[in-house]
C-alpha cells in the first residue's frame, strides 16, 4: 500500500510491529496497542502509538477515525490462556473484531484481519487447505473461526473488503510473550544458554513454519488483492517434526545443550501442514525464507 492512513491493531506485538516497519515508509501509520504483551520498543519511530485497549469501545473508534485499511493483530494469543479464561479470551478476541467490521462497514475501510490455523483443531487430513471442515479444539480458535467467518459474512452482507490469514506457526524477531511464546522461540533460548531442549512428548508432532517476514508479505499481498471476502491459509507448505527442528536449532547454535523428552502437552496437535496452493493462485503469495535460513537470522541476531 501507498499513501494510505493505516491502522495496524496490535502493532507494538510480534507480528504487528513487523508489519508497522514495512508500511511506514510509505503510509501514514497508527497503532493501536495496550503494550500488554507488546513493548513501546517495537514501535517504529515514524508511526504513531495510541496507547489503549481494543475492548474499549471509545478508544477503538477513536482509533478507527480517518482510517483506510486497517490489520487487525491484537489479540489475546495464547492457546492454553484461552483454556484457563475462556471468557475474557473470547471479550478480546471477538467483539472488538466486530466492532472494526462495523465501522469498516460505513467508512469504507478494508480489513486484513489475523486469523489461524487454531481454527482446523486437530486435522482430518495434511496438508490442509481452506476447504477443510472447521473443528476447533480451544476457546481460542472458536475465536479466530467466528471472526474469519465474520469477515466473510461482512463481505457477503454488506459488501466491506475483508481478507482472514489463517497464520500457522508464525516465528521470528521479536517473537516473546510474557508466559507464551512459540516453540522455536522457547528452543533457540535454550540452546544458546546451554539449557536442555524440552521436546514434549516424542517430537513425531509436525508443524508448518512460517517467518514472519513472510507473514507480513502475505499482509501486504491482501491488502491489494481483488480477492475479498475470502481467507487463505499462510505457511510454506511443509513441515518438520520437532524432534528435527530441536536438531536442526542444536546444530546451527552450535549448541552442547542436551535434547530431553518431557510430558506430552495435553489437547497437542498431531500433524500441521497447509496447502497454500490458493494462496499462491489467488495472492500471489510464495514463501521466501527456508527455516534454515530463519533459524540462522535468528540465531545471528
Ligand atoms: C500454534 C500457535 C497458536 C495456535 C495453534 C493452533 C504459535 C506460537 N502458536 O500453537 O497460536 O494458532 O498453533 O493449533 O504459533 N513444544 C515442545 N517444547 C517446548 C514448547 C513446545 O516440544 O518447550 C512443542 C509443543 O508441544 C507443540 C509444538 O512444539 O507440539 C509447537 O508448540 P507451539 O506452542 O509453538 O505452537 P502450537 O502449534 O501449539
Amino acid at each position: 500500500p501507498e499513501g494510505q492512513r493505516i491502522l495496524v491493531t496490535g502493532g507494538a506485538g510480534f507480528i504487528g510491529s513487523h508489519l508497522v516497519d514495512a508500511l511506514v515508509e510509505n503510509n501514514d501509520v497508527r497503532v493501536l496497542d495496550n503494550l500488554s504483551t507488546g513493548q513501546r520498543d517495537n514501535v517504529h519511530s515514524e508511526a504513531t502509538l495510541v496507547e489503549g485497549d481494543i475492548r474499549d469501545g471509545e478508544t477503538l473508534e477513536t482509533a478507527l477515525s480517518d482510517i483506510d485499511l486497517v490489520f487487525h493483530e491484537a489479540a489475546q494469543v495464547s492457546v492454553q490462556r484461552s483454556v484457563e479464561v475462556p471468557e475474557k479470551s473470547f471479550e478480546i478476541n471477538t467483539r472488538p473484531t466486530l466492532q472494526i467490521l462495523e465501522r469498516a462497514r460505513t467508512d469504507d475501510i478494508r480489513v486484513i484481519l489475523a486469523s489461524s490455523c487454531a481454527i482446523y483443531g486437530d486435522p482430518d487430513y495434511v496438508p490442509i487447505d481452506e476447504e477443510h471442515p472447521p473443528s476447533p479444539s480451544s476457546p481460542y480458535g472458536l475465536e479466530k473461526l467466528t471472526i474469519d467467518r465474520y469477515a466473510r459474512l461482512y463481505n457477503d452482507l454488506y459488501g466491506v473488503e475483508t481478507v482472514a490469514l489463517r497464520y500457522f506457526n508464525v516465528y521470528g524477531p521479536r517473537q516473546t510473550a510474557g508466559d507464551y511464546s512459540g516453540v522455536i522461540s522457547i528452543f533457540v533460548d535454550q540452546a544458546t544458554e546451554g539449557d536442555d531442549i524440552t521436546v514434549e512428548g516424542d517430537g513425531e508432532q509436525t508443524r508448518d513454519f512460517v517467518h514472519v517476514d513472510d507473514v507480513v508479505r502475505a499482509n501486504l499481498l491482501a491488502a491489494r488483492t481483488d480477492a475479498v471476502g475470502e481467507a487463505f491459509n499462510i505457511g510454506t507448505g511443509s513441515s518438520v517434526t520437532i524432534r528435527e527442528l530441536s536438531d536442526m536449532i542444536q546444530e546451527v547454535a552450535k549448541s552442547n545443550s542436551d535434547i530431553v523428552h518431557v510430558d506430552p502437552r495435553s489437547g497437542d496437535i498431531g500433524e500441521s501442514r497447509a496447502e497454500i496452493d490458493k494462496a499462491q493462485t489467488k495472492l500471489g503469495f510464495d514463501p521466501r525464507t527456508t527455516l534454515r535460513e530463519g533459524l540462522e537470522s535468528l540465531i545471528d541476531e
